[in-house]
């Protein structure tokens, strides 16, 4: 059996201020070719289909786009809910859509219940485990405690009771949206931390042949049989590095993995730069980021004229611009909570217009800093007295 396996497309994300939909359908359009042209038995989808709960409707149709696509194809496809998504509002419909072949799994209480799909070797045993949020499904799974270990340990457990009553032999396959310790984050995730501790060890997938992981956005392997996709676009600048991809894997006759790795469309490249403003203007080392989405970071002690515009005309794609004067004096290991304690208003005041701008306020800012907190101080008082 040969299938895709995919996650977190987040339909309905931009990037800063650029609408990704675009390249979100080129993406599901890659999709569906490589369906076509690798011959799959099946899709796999491990959660986070949409960003939000209640997403745009322009992200609505396209994923409606994408599973009528995929239902023409005649290829099976399973989903999970993630932790951006409604289960309730994704799962809408999913015992129709499953006689078209669209699988999706977005209720715990389905957790044990495999979809099956037949090859020449027998049949693989699917298992669909949306994300489990540690509190609302402790109850429902008999969980001793809240955190992620423990609820998707007893999701597992049905998973492995399940296939210990099929014929041996029968390959399993588990789709699930969580942190593995030992795997990477970047900047686009949402923490999940519940319990106090937000990763579960790899082993709790132990019993099944592939898990088919969703929730990180950086493709990686855990092991040979435990693997994520990633993101099929980059979500953050931290992902400037990331190879976006999804996995092709085929699952042999006694169940062994083979997974190769096929790049995804990528809309445009991203470049974080950092660095004086005269040398992001002038050093030709950074033309080959003119046409890339930038991300610029200034180290100058002065904060430049307007210097969105002027960067602009360089990198057209800039969409963000931080300041971060490279002073020296200041002690960056504290917390901001450590800096602020002990000092008036009126110096954190000043220190934040020196810390944006590298200098601080002047005899005449500084009046009319004072003149703005007494305003406020005053005002504070009559709304007491009222
Ligand atoms: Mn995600």
């Amino acid at each position: 059996m040969r299938f895709l396996h995919t996650s977190d497309w987040h339909l309905g994300r931009s990037f800063h201020r650029v609408s990704l939909l675009g390249a979100q359908r080129a993406f599901l359009d890659h999709l569906v070719a490589t369906a076509r042209s690798e011959r799959v038995d099946a899709v796999l989808v491990a959660g986070d289909v949409y960003d939000r709960a209640v997403p745009p409707l322009s992200a609505v149709d396209l994923f409606d786009e994408a599973l009528n696509r995929l239902a023409d194809l005649g290829v099976p496809t399973v989903m999970i809910s993630g932790n951006h998504d409604s289960a309730r509002r994704l799962g809408v419909g999913a015992g129709l859509m499953g006689r078209a072949g669209i699988h999706l799994r977005t209720d715990p209480a389905g957790c044990g219940r495999p979809v099956l799909l037949p090859d020449e070797h027998g049949e693989v045993a699917v298992y669909g485990l949306p994300y489990l949020e540690p509190a609302l499904v402790r109850q429902e799974f008999g969980a001793e405690q809240a955190d992620h270990t423990a609820v998707l340990t007893a999701a597992m457990d049905r998973v492995r009771a399940d296939l210990a009553g099929r014929p041996a032999g029968t390959r399993a396959v588990v789709l699930a949206h969580a942190f593995v310790t030992g795997a990477a984050p970047c900047d686009s995730e949402r923490d999940i931390t519940a319990g106090g501790v937000q990763a579960v060890p790899a082993e709790v997938f132990d019993g099944v042949h592939y898990a088919a992981l969703g929730h990180l956005h950086g493709c990686q392997t855990v092991s040979d049989r435990v693997r994520y996709s990633g993101s099929p676009l980059a979500y953050s600048f931290s992902e400037e590095h990331h190879r976006k991809s999804m996995w092709l894997v085929t699952l042999g006759a006694d169940g062994e993995v083979t997974a190769d790795r096929l790049d995804t469309p990528v809309p445009r490249r991203l470049a974080r730069l950092r660095g004086r403003f005269d040398d992001l203007l002038g050093n030709p080392a950074h033309d080959r980021h003119t046409d890339a989405w930038v991300e610029a970071t200034l180290t100058d002690p002065y904060r430049p004229h307007e210097p969105m515009a002027a960067l602009a005309k360089r990198f057209p794609h800039i969409l963000s611009l931080a300041f971060e004067p490279d002073t020296g004096d200041e002690d960056r290991a504290a917390s901001y909570a450590q800096r602020l304690r002990g000092r008036t208003d009126g110096q954190i005041a000043e220190d934040f217009v020196a810390h944006v701008r590298g200098q601080g306020p002047d005899h005449d800012e500084r009046a009319v800093l004072s003149e703005a907190f007494d305003a406020v101080r005053a005002d504070a008082a009559r709304t007491e007295g009222d």
